[in-house]
């Protein structure tokens, strides 16, 4: 079992796909266990994407990132990380396959319309920055 961080970013909150992004998911066969709306300071979007700190686009992801509403959620599932990245597609949604979120519901590679967890240390990291344990559910998927 494995978890991962997924975040419905601005641009998809502001055109109202929201409930699509997280349906795609659960579709996948994806457990919700944890779900909410929140705006990311600079501090906390800055801890987020800390790994790209010294790429040329780090100023515009974090002023894009914070620039308005995103919905957090957590997912559980046997190969959650791998099975959630197919399910959004490549980064640059002009590159994604047909069918992924990215391709569906994505601007440009900035504006990609979701944020999934790339690894099990990585997913623990984000879980935490965002969620606290009892925040995280524990039931059956039927
Ligand atoms: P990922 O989200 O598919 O894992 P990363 O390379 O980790 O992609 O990049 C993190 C986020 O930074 C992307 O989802 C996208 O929003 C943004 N980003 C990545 N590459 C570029 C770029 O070349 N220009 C502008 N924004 C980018
Ligand atoms: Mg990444």
């Amino acid at each position: 079992m494995e978890r991962s961080l997924v975040l419905v970013k601005p641009d998809a909150v502001e055109r109202g796909f929201s409930g699509a992004i997280i349906g795609r998911i659960e579709e996948a066969g994806m457990k919700l266990i944890a779900l909410k709306m929140l705006k990311l300071s600079r501090e906390n979007a800055e801890q987020h994407y800390s790994v790209h700190s010294e790429k040329p686009f780090f100023p515009g992801l974090i002023n894009y990132i914070t620039s308005g509403p995103i919905m957090a959620a957590v997912f559980e599932g046997e190969d959650a990380i791998n099975t959630i990245r197919k399910v959004m597609g490549a980064t640059n949604p002009e590159k994604a396959d047909t069918g992924t979120i990215r391709k569906d519901f994505g601007t440009d590679i900035e504006r990609n319309a979701v944020h999934g967890s790339d690894g099990p240390e990585t997913a623990a990291q984000e879980i935490k920055l965002y969620f606290s344990g009892i925040e995280l559910q524990n039931y059956a998927r039927k």
